[in-house]
């Protein structure tokens, strides 16, 4: 592998989430170089999606550094927690200062607090960034909340506006502020989407088991409310969710297992909801 500096951002981790968005850079006409702690992941990277493409690999963080036009740009997509202490640890020796780096995971607001306060007294622009819309929003246009080291931006904003979605030709990012504010903005984001989906369930309950409504009664009323006010992506898709149906013709929600973790708040949630409609009911 070549070892120019040809690459206009690095990323590191080859997860559907980090996958996706080097793709996603590639298509906006920016040359991604792409790393991973399994190295073999990245020739497979190589070899199948990114087939075709200007992307290009490192088997190692020191060949990927060298690859990197200055400032280098460093795009971080791995598991939250140590992992990122761990590559901001590896990445230091390679960086110089003006050199950026940013947490695109889901990391805790207070750590990307914490991991810029350090970082910027070694001279390295630290961005966290809330990155939202899942595996397909990272394909074809997430939104981003970018917040950190502010002198980051300028040199960040092309990529970032470029590949995000888009609304009325708007881009779904702007420089949100400083510290941890990206992952802050994230969090308030994500305690609203779970509000909303705690809402879409207890329609849903009180609709099935106080109202005995069908599974496709209930998706006629999701998709009347999704002509109204509540029109939303996840009124939608609860209509779709709602009508889909097993091989043996029965509604497919009902066999998924109510315990994805909040197990404890989701049922105590429930038993209280139950209460209040038996009351409301007798
Ligand atoms: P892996 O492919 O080597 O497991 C999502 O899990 C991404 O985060 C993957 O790219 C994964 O790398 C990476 N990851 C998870 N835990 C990690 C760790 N402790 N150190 C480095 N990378 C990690």
């Amino acid at each position: 592998m070549s070892t120019e500096a040809v690459a206009d951002i690095a990323v590191i981790g080859l997860a559907v989430m980090g996958q996706n968005l080097i793709l996603n850079m590639n298509d906006h006409g920016f040359v991604v170089c792409a790393f991973n702690r399994t190295v073999s992941k990245v020739d497979d990277f190589l070899e199948n999606e990114a087939k075709g493409t200007k992307i290009v690999g490192a088997h190692s963080l020191a060949e990927m550094a060298k690859k990197l036009k200055r400032p280098r740009r460093v795009m971080l997509l791995v598991k939250a927690g140590s992992a990122v202490d761990d590559f901001i640890e590896q990445l230091l020796p390679l960086l110089e200062s003006g050199d950026i780096i940013i947490d695109g995971g889901n990391s805790e607001y207070t750590d990307t607090n914490r991991r810029a306060e350090s970082l910027g007294k070694k001279g390295i622009l630290y961005v966290g960034s809330g990155v939202s819309g899942g595996e397909e929003g990272a394909r074809f246009g997430p939104s981003l909340m970018p917040g950190g080291a502010e002198a980051a931006w300028p040199h960040l904003k092309d990529i970032f506006q470029s590949i995000s979605a888009k609304v009325d030709g708007e881009p779904c990012c702007d420089w949100v502020g400083l510290g941890g504010s990206g992952h802050f903005v994230k969090m308030v984001h994500n305690g609203i989407e779970y509000g909303d989906m705690q809402l879409i369930c207890e329609a849903y309950h009180l609709m099935k088991d106080a109202v005995g409504l069908s599974h496709d009664e209930m998706a006629d009323v999701f998709d009347q409310w999704n002509k109204t006010e509540l029109d939303s992506f996840l009124v939608e898709i609860t209509a779709g969710i709602l009508r889909f149906k097993d091989e043996k013709g029965n509604a497919l929600v009902e066999q998924i297992r109510d315990t994805a973790g909040q197990v404890i708040a989701h049922f105590l949630l429930r038993q209280m909801f139950r209460k209040c409609m038996t009351r409301l009911l007798s």
